[in-house]
């Protein structure tokens, strides 16, 4: 008897998802250090922290894949890119990441739709919530330094901003969240 509720395509493409996972907090572990190395020990906290934030969306995707009777399979995470050359650069490629992986799950939600598999479709809404927000945090980094001037940041900028991203809450209002009183 068959008690596997995914099919081969969805429990290949969950797994491929949480291996995504898996890399982005190694990517977030390495800018963390690069940054830390460099003397942005604010913004390597923020970092660290997010790594571990994505270690639990691939904790998230290997149990889900177990309570639908699936088997996971964890496999070898590939290595991060190579450092940033510069804070503003290491913030686009936060962006850029969190931009691809959105377009990863956005994936995975229409093949479950495609299959009419509801119950995946629906876990994904949860990864599908979680990419707005994390692009509007990953946003919101990039704007804090666009004010700082950017490129061109003097290091008295660069050393607030720093401290400012230590206590950076880790989560970002959605749109949705907003009202008049509290915009
Ligand atoms: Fe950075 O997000 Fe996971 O899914």
């Amino acid at each position: 008897m068959n008690t596997n509720r995914l099919s081969k395509t969805i429990q290949q493409a969950l797994n491929d998802q949480m291996t995504k996972e898996a890399h982005a907090a190694q990517i977030y572990l390495s800018y963390g250090a690069w940054c830390d190395s460099e003397g942005y020990g604010g913004t390597a906290n923020f970092l660290f922290r997010h790594a571990h934030e994505e270690r639990n969306h691939m904790m998230k995707i290997l149990e889900y894949i177990l309570k639908r009777g699936g088997k996971p399979t964890v496999t070898a995470i590939p290595a991060p890119p190579a450092d940033p050359e510069s804070l503003h650069q290491c913030f686009e490629k936060v962006f850029q990441h969190e931009v691809d992986n959105t377009t990863a799950i956005y994936a995975l939600v229409k093949l479950s739709f495609d299959e009419q598999d509801w119950a995946t479709w629906n876990f994904m809404q949860w990864f599908v919530k979680e990419q707005t927000e994390e692009e509007t945090l990953a946003l919101d980094l990039l704007d804090k330094l666009k004010i700082a001037g950017g490129e061109k940041a003097d290091v008295d900028m660069l050393y607030n901003l720093d401290r400012e991203l230590k206590d950076k809450p880790d989560d970002a209002t959605l749109a949705q969240e907003v009202t008049e009183e509290k915009p």
